[in-house]
């Protein structure tokens, strides 16, 4: 069993697909044993992205992260880090494979729809900058 931290991003918040997120994890055998929503800070999201402090699209990145609420979410499951970024499709929705989330979901290489984690060490970091032990609820 593998846990992944997943995102769905201010854009995909506000066209009301949740439920359609959710529902792809879950037919593909991710589980939801922690979820939260939130409108995440200047400092959240700077902290959050701090891989990318140095890259170009930083600033665009934290003013896309903060504009409106989030809903931030742990899946489980067999292979849940590659399995959530299959999901997900490409960064960019214009090559993101068809049927993926972002290829549906997406408008733009900042507002796309999602994030996951990308390697086990990244998801224990950012599982952790969300969740405490005691709001994860395996199943
Ligand atoms: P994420 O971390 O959000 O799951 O996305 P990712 O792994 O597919 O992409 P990553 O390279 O980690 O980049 C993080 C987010 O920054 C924005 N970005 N913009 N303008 C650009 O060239 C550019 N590149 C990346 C995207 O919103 C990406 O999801
Ligand atoms: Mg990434």
């Amino acid at each position: 069993m593998e846990r992944t931290l997943s995102i769905i991003k201010p854009d995909a918040v506000a066209k009301n697909v949740i439920g359609e997120i959710y529902s792809r994890f879950e037919h593909a055998g991710l589980k939801i044993v922690a979820a939260r929503m939130k409108h995440l800070s200047r400092e959240e999201a700077e902290g959050f992205y701090s891989v990318h402090r140095e890259r170009p699209f930083f600033a665009d990145l934290v003013e896309f992260m903060t504009s409106g609420p989030v809903m931030i979410q742990v899946l489980e499951g067999q292979d849940a880090i590659t399995r959530n970024r299959e999901l997900m499709g490409a960064t960019d929705p214009r090559q993101a494979a068809p049927g993926t989330i972002r290829a549906e979901f997406a408008s733009s290489i900042d507002a796309n729809a999602v994030h996951g984690s990308d390697a086990p060490e990244t998801a224990k970091q950012e599982i952790a900058f969300f969740f405490g032990a005691d709001e994860i609820y395996s199943r």
